[in-house]
């Protein structure tokens, strides 16, 4: 139902009732694992993610109103489990309303003694999201309008695994006539004497006007990744992320004092409350929450509450069409992480255009392309 308070003149009105429905109730939360080609291998310093593990979450309400999501398992073998707790946390919030704030406080007090790290977080938050997916939508608004945000395009950069600049050179020239701005790419599979060849060579193809952003995936010691931001620094980079194990907070704040390269991590920060001690530890220059582990929606507005607080600008990680309506709603937004993982399964995926994305709705806007579901269902 919709309340209007107030008319043309500001004038009271009384209340009139719409067929808008406010909280809709929820009937089944299904899932099914998919696993989807990805259109660019994703090798890191860290490992190599050849296809895209995807759980893809539908919520249906006693209205009729439906919300969807997908969360990214990176491993074909947490598809399962996934599957299982989405179903199991599916049961418990049964017969409720959608009311996404609520939900998320419930499963706080359920998870309190497990704790809600890991594949559970990843469950919560993917129902959080399929659940504001279904609120936006019973508003036919979407999810950033729904939240009182406007939709403006957001700058994007093109996202790569470790690159080869020679087999990789027309790719990325693609990206730059494709309009990007900035592009990615993973280091640290190698030496120092190797780092410096592809960001060399990358930066000649790219020009000086481009941002160029690395990202090592966790893989160096404190002062080893001390020892190679020293020597990146001729190259401009607009960041350096997870130059260390994600959970050293304090490792990545003794980086970030020594080097002049901006320090960037977030994708691995469990819950706002993960985020929080990383801004308390100096940890970083830049954040980028990742919505399937900073807690859904709902985790990101508070995680964006805080940058705000913190003057720490934020990009996303991966979840393009998720990430591209939060970062509207993100004063400190900095860039969104042009990785599409989704793509193959989705009736209307999403493109950059001029570098940029504009988030559609309703909702988050995906609708799955079924029968490509039917093709990579796991
Ligand atoms: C990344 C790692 C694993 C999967 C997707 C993306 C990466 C990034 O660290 O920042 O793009
Ligand atoms: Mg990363």
């Amino acid at each position: 139902m919709k309340w209007l308070g107030t008319g043309r003149r500001g004038k009271a009105m009384g209340f009139e009732k719409s067929s808008v429905i406010q909280q809709p109730t929820i009937q089944t939360v299904r899932s099914r694992a998919v696993d989807v080609p990805l259109l660019r291998p994703l090798k890191t310093a860290a490992g190599e993610i050849p296809s895209a593990p995807l759980v893809l979450i539908d919520v249906e309400t006693e209205e009729g109103v439906s919300g969807h999501a997908y969360i990214f398992g990176y491993m074909v073998l947490t598809l399962k489990p996934l599957v299982s707790l989405i179903d199991q946390l599916g049961e418990l919030i049964k017969g409720k309303s959608v009311a996404p704030l609520a939900r998320m406080r419930d499963f706080e007090k359920t998870f309190r003694l497990l704790g809600r790290q890991g594949l559970l977080g990843m469950a919560i938050s993917g129902i959080d999201m399929a659940l504001w997916d279904a609120l936006a939508r019973a508003h036919d608004a979407p999810l950033a309008e729904f939240l009182g945000g406007e939709l403006a395009p957001i700058p994007a950069y093109d996202s790569y695994g470790s690159v080869d600049p020679v087999r990789d050179r027309s790719e990325i020239e693609r990206s730059l006539e494709r309009g990007f701005k900035a592009i990615k790419i993973k280091i640290g599979d190698g030496d120092l004497a190797a780092d410096v060849k592809t960001v060399a060579a990358v930066r000649g193809i790219i020009g000086d006007d481009v941002k160029l952003m690395v990202d090592y995936n966790q893989t160096l010691t404190v002062p080893e990744a001390i020892r190679r931001i020293e020597r990146l620094c001729e190259y401009d980079l607009e960041w350096v992320e997870e130059p260390v194990p994600a959970e050293d907070l304090i490792g990545h704040a003794t980086v970030r004092a020594a080097g002049k390269i901006p320090i960037q991590t977030g994708e691995n920060w469990w819950f706002p409350q993960g985020m929080a001690q990383a801004i308390a530890a100096k940890a970083c220059d830049f954040a980028m929450p990742d919505i399937m582990k900073i807690g859904g929606v709902t985790g990101w507005l508070k995680a964006a509450a805080q940058a705000e607080a913190a003057s720490l600008p934020v990009s996303s990680h991966v979840f393009i069409e998720a990430s591209a309506h939060m970062l509207n709603l993100t004063p400190t937004a900095h860039w969104l992480e042009y990785l599409d993982k989704a793509r193959p399964i989705l009736q209307d995926p999403i493109d950059a255009e001029n570098g940029k994305v504009l988030a559609r709705g309703p909702g988050l806007g995906m609708i799955w392309d079924e029968d490509a579901v039917r093709r990579y269902l796991v």
